[in-house]
């Protein structure tokens, strides 16, 4: 179980981390909060930095700024330091920044410490140029303020934002277009905030629709009718497939900052409902699945799994639907908390609160569809739930640093049996989890095997039911062959103690001239007999996406148009529709 040392490379990720426009934490002195992969790879609070918020009251003694300072302060603060200090500034990962403590120290240390950084893992802003002298006044005094209040977002304010742009009477009653729609994939144009439908037999472009700012994930309906699409704006579009030209429904902002959208899929609530997470405010909204009109807001607040004490801002991060029962799985990231969301009666809602592990962030199913699997990222652990019984089934240590699934992938392997993969950020190990508890009850929620690939920074791990390989990305590895490249393991080479990979050379198949693309998120079509690729490059430079064929590992074609700008999630409509990953 030994990684040589050729592929144990020491990562220096937070530069590749804000090339993508991730953040890296700003303050604080603690184990998870270094400049590491795991630790930049930290939420960015866009939309509430382009927020007008008012200079809070003043009070004796509080440092002299102008709005337009206190402005840029409000950007900075909340695209690089939120993620790590909450919006509230009193602590999530990072050490809280509340008045208390930052008028203790006082403006020079303030100051100092934003340039020079610690040994403990605050990054040097201004030594390594990433902050002007101008920017770190203006952040060491707008620390000394009390912290901004965002606006909340409550049922007036949603419907506010609501538009059904055709209403459900006015739709078609049939599908109008001759698109395979099981087979179409819907693309994020992250920087151009779009989403691209690309037909996934001929790999046309049926359509290119404007959605919300820095546009995250799509989810479909149960019906594979209806694509969600959630932008980092909170802004959802429902987009209608079986129109002519598929176009947007219905749209509505559910907050300010979001990531997560998911629709109803138990036998009976097909397609009656879409939900929603947000990360400001923190809380999640059930809505009509026909017309996105808002029915019920929950927020989150509340007290963290164990020590019991109150978090004022814990973000949803993911959201699935179960097959088992009519509810939404609802992970809350700093409270620990699984939520499983009875959505068959919402008037009288029931809520089954499980205890997991604080730091909740993304996950998928196990191949049987019963057992639901998330990293709680900055724990290093998988929670476990079984979503016929609504309850904790295990939490298992990875062994890696921050476990990054997304979905995860799904392998039969040759000695464990049905498992379930996650690669991590921070280093180069791919975890395989038993799943199987009644054909294999000793490998049940185990790590049964660790693979080695070709560095950290990976994000997305993806197999397909049909497939006999394992493809590991590394999109935010400093170094650009490997992040320019996916490793794919031979789902036979398993039964050797250490398998070796493939590494595919997707840049180099996309033949881009400029820049340094990342390679991010294997997706495959609806057969399962190729994967797609984002190559995904600057907003003003050429991006592609790149497919293999799965059997011979070989290039299939490469998908070029100006449209494709910054391309990075991959939603096929049938896989993600069926929870087939
Ligand atoms: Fe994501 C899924 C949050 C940055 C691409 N991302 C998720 C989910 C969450 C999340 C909570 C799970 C959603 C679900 O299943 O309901 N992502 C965040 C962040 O907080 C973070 C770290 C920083 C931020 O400010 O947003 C972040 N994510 C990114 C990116 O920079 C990525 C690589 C490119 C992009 O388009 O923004 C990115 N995230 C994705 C993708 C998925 C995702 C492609 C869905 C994967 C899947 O297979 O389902």
């Amino acid at each position: 179980m030994k990684p040589t040392p050729a592929i144990r490379r020491t990562l220096l990720l937070t530069s590749a981390a804000m090339a993508l426009g991730l953040a890296a934490p700003m303050v604080a002195a603690q184990d998870s909060h270094g400049s590491d992969a795991g630790a930049a790879y930290q939420p960015s609070m866009t939309t509430l930095g382009a927020l007008n918020l008012e200079i809070p009251g003043r009070r004796e003694g509080d440092p002299v700024m102008t709005q337009e300072e206190y402005n840029i302060g409000n950007k900075i603060y909340f695209e690089r330091c939120a993620g790590c200090h909450g919006v509230l500034r009193k602590g999530a990962t990072g050490k809280p920044l509340t008045t208390d403590i930052t008028r203790d120290v006082g403006y020079e240390y303030l100051r100092d410490f934003i340039t020079y950084g610690s040994p403990a893992g605050m990054p040097n802003w201004g030594t390594s140029g990433e902050m002007s002298e101008e920017e770190i006044d203006i952040m060491a005094r707008y620390i000394l303020l009390d912290p901004a209040s965002p606006p909340e977002f409550g049922m007036a304010e949603m419907r506010e934002t609501w538009k059904v742009l055709v209403a459900p009477e006015d739709r078609p009653t049939e599908k109008m277009n001759d698109i395979d729609i099981d087979n179409l994939f819907s693309v994020t144009l992250r920087d151009s905030g779009q989403v691209a439908l690309i037909d996934g037999a001929n790999y046309k472009i049926h359509a290119v629709i404007d959605t919300g700012y820095a546009v995250h994930i799509s989810r479909i309906s149960a019906s594979g009718r209806y694509l969600f699409v959630i932008g980092r704006d909170a802004l959802v579009n429902m987009i209608d497939l079986w129109m002519e030209t598929p176009a947007t429904v219905a749209q509505i902002k559910v907050g300010s900052e979001a990531r997560s959208i998911e629709t109803s899929k138990f036998k009976g609530f097909e397609d009656k409902y879409a939900i929603a997470g947000s990360y400001w405010p923190p809380q999640y909204v059930i809505m009509d699945g026909d017309t996105l009109e808002p029915l019920k807001i929950k927020s989150t607040r509340g007290m963290v799994y164990d020590d019991q004490s109150y978090h004022p801002e814990p973000r949803v991060a993911s959201i699935v639907a179960s097959h088992f029962n009519p509810e939404f799985i609802v992970n809350v990231k700093e409270t620990g908390k699984i939520l499983m969301i009875d959505y068959s009666d919402i008037k009288n809602l029931k809520v089954t609160e499980i205890e997991a592990e604080r730091f909740l962030h993304d996950g998928g199913f196990d191949s049987s569809k019963r057992y639901f699997l998330v990293a709680a990222n900055a724990r290093g652990k998988v929670a476990v739930v079984d979503t016929k019984d609504s309850t904790l089934t295990a939490l298992v240590e990875t062994g890696g640093q921050t476990p990054h699934p997304g979905r995860g992938a799904n392998l039969m392997h040759p000695t464990y049996g049905p498992v379930w993969a996650t690669s991590h950020l921070g280093d180069e190990t791919v975890a395989l989890i038993g799943t199987d508890p009644e054909g294999h009850p000793d490998n049940a929620w185990k790590v049964v095997q660790t693979l080695y690939a070709q560095g950290g920074g990976s994000l997305f791990v993806k197999s397909h039911p049909t497939s006999e390989h394992l493809y590991v990305d590394a999109p935010l590895n400093p170094d650009a062959e490997i992040s320019g490249s996916v490793a794919v393991f031979k789902l036979g080479d398993l039964a050797q103690e250490e398998p070796e990979y493939t590494v595919l050379p997707i840049v180099e198949w996309a033949e881009i001239g400029e820049g340094q693309p990342r390679v991010v998120q294997g997706e495959f079509n609806q057969e399962g007999n190729e994967i797609w690729f984002s190559v995904w490059n600057a907003k003003d430079l050429e991006s592609a996406i790149v497919v293999v064929d799965d059997k011979t590992l070989e290039l299939k074609a490469v998908i070029k148009d100006p449209r494709l700008i910054t391309p990075t999630g991959k939603f096929n409509v049938y896989n993600t529709r069926s929870d087939v990953y």
